[in-house]
């Protein structure tokens, strides 16, 4: 059985499911099944650039990202204040603003910005975390995570 996935394409055994050979280097979202046609097999996929394995934004620490884009200096980085096109200027850039607003209060705080914890997972994880009641829910290639109490 050949399956697309995100950033695979992978064989899996009929008899058992183990995973028999896989081919690196797609784009992160997968949508069509494979098609064979006796000679070549084709798939087909998108993904944003920095989405790709290597290719995503270096961020920097909160202090500098107020050195960069705090022009009112009120110790906050307001929707409007964002500009550039450099990588890191797109990603904060209005139209993606409120991915990173995590409060939706129009403002880049400390709490938006830093990073408060980090867990490592040991493994790939390609499927988007869940939130519900409090919990954080990721899956891995080999495991599901809960994190919350
Ligand atoms: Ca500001
Ligand atoms: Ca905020």
């Amino acid at each position: 059985m050949i399956i697309p996935e995100s950033f695979h394409l992978s064989s899996y055994s009929v008899q058992d499911g183990i995973r028999i050979w896989w081919v690196r280097g797609l784009p992160c979202v997968v949508i069509s099944v494979a098609s064979y046609d006796d000679a070549w097999l084709y798939i087909n996929g998108w993904g944003f650039a920095q989405n790709q394995a290597g290719r995503h934004v270096a961020t920097v620490a909160f202090a500098a990202g107020l050195t960069r884009y705090d022009k009112n200096g009120d110790g906050l980085v307001a929707k409007d204040e964002v500009s550039g096109t450099d990588p890191m200027d797109k990603m904060l850039s209005p139209a993606n603003f409120d991915v990173f607003d995590l409060d939706r209060d129009g403002k880049l705080t400390t709490s938006d910005w830093e990073v408060l914890a980090v867990d490592a997972l040991h493994d790939e994880a390609f499927a988007t975390p869940a939130i519900a009641d409090g919990r954080l829910y990721v899956r891995t290639r080999s495991m599901r995570s809960c994190f919350g109490t």
